[in-house]
């Protein structure tokens, strides 16, 4: 009893410090938890990668809107900052176990602040996958929460959703094992060239249950073993 009591608390700990958010974004500029992004109160995933809410993540984790954009400079680093909990300092970005890639997604729209993002309009800004035995999480983690994302030169100016997210795949040996995280910021691009018009995706639909990036054995893997990052191709200014 007492051992199994002990374990069942090493358990939950371990879980407890799993999940993570997308809670505020950095341009030149830092601004506050939640401003410009729907951000959940409960830190859990999506793993229904036909679901509505793969797009700007909701139920189970409802998020609450946000009535401001972010301005933001074509051509210029954003950061997409992570935590454990809305509470989390950087020293708790997500369980290091987490283990995955770490991609960004834009979706221009009319109206930022009330966009759902489920749909079409979606493409892929930033990815990073498995590199020399190293997981983009894990850099992310290591770069205290901080997503670097390249904001393109030449796509056109307007609102856009810029959607963030982390994957866990430590259960994705089974299918809708992997942990997918994700929240929308609303953002302003200007100083954009608008001469490229990128192809673009819906959201659900860019992911599948089955994709080799989704339904994998993690720990058979070797350092030299190479990993498709799910979803489209990513974008590049020509
Ligand atoms: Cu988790």
């Amino acid at each position: 009893m007492k051992v199994s009591a002990v374990l069942a608390g090493i358990a939950s700990a371990s879980v407890a410090s799993g999940h993570t958010i997308f809670l505020s974004l950095t341009t030149d500029k830092s601004y506050g938890i939640s401003y410009g992004i729907r951000t959940p109160s409960y830190d859990g995933p999506q793993t229904d990668v036909n679901a509505k809410n793969m797009a700007c993540n909701g139920a189970p984790n409802p998020t609450t809107p946000s009535d401001k954009i972010i301005p933001v400079t074509a051509g210029t680093n954003v950061s997409a900052v992570w935590r454990h909990t809305l509470q989390s300092g950087a020293n708790d970005v997500m369980d290091p176990g987490h283990k995955g890639p770490v991609m960004a997604y834009l979706k221009k729209v009319t109206d930022a602040k009330t966009d759902s993002g489920v749909g079409d309009g979606w493409f892929k800004i930033q990815e990073g996958g498995y590199k020399n035995g190293q997981w983009a999480t894990n850099e992310v983690i290591n770069n205290k929460g901080n997503q670097v994302i390249r904001i393109p030169s030449c796509i056109a100016n307007g609102q856009y959703l810029l959607r963030a997210e982390m994957v866990a795949l430590h259960g994705a040996r089974s299918v809708n094992g992997a942990q997918l995280y994700m929240e929308c910021a609303q953002i302003e691009i200007t100083g954009g060239s608008g001469t490229a018009s990128p192809k673009t995706y819906s959201i659900p639909g860019i992911y599948k249950s089955n994709d080799p990036g989704l339904l994998i054995d993690i720990y058979s893997m070797k350092t030299t073993t190479s990993y498709v990052i799910p979803g489209p191709p990513l974008f590049t200014c020509p």
